[in-house]
């Protein structure tokens, strides 16, 4: 049913987090803030400005992303609905259900875009052409 999914499916978290004399300490705890088990981390980082990042839907993934430092928009899409996103703290992340595209933009020259997710990396769980995505959301499973 992952094709029925809707921007409003998906949402900014606020993250357990400690702020005193040293600084930030912020924690995601799988079972009190996020829906899944996580199965895979990474980050993307030293992004050219004015790049693009993302332009693609998942079948199956769910991921929460985190700017832990700088700032970047997200554009949800789930074919019929738009949502811009911002992430510009380290103690928030933007929880995406699948079968949503997203366009990642306006990355900070500091930006770094951790992401916790559910599945192990599987390019044939990517939707990487958005008429194909279109389809996939109209499908009658
Ligand atoms: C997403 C955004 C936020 C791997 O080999 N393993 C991995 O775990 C990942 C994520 C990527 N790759 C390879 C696949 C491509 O050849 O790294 C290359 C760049 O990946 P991609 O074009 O998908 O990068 P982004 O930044 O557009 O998207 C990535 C994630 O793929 C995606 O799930 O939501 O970060």
């Amino acid at each position: 049913m992952n094709h029925l999914n809707t921007v409003y499916d998906c949402s900014i978290i606020e993250l357990k987090h400690i702020l005193n004399e040293i600084g930030y300490v912020s924690s995601v705890e799988g079972a009190s803030n996020i829906s899944f088990d996580i199965k895979r981390v990474y980050y993307i980082s030293e992004i050219p400005l004015d790049v693009t990042r993302g332009g693609h839907g998942h079948k199956c993934l769910k991921q929460l992303l985190v700017a832990t430092t700088g700032s970047f928009d997200i554009i949800l899409d789930d074919g019929l609905n738009k949502q811009v996103c911002t992430l510009n703290q380290p103690y928030q992340g933007l929880l995406i259900v699948p079968g949503i595209w997203r366009e990642i933009v306006n990355f900070s020259a500091d930006a770094t875009c951790l992401v916790l997710a559910s599945l192990d990396y599987d390019e044939t769980e990517y939707i990487r052409d958005y008429d194909e995505f279109l389809k996939f959301k109209k499908k009658d499973y």
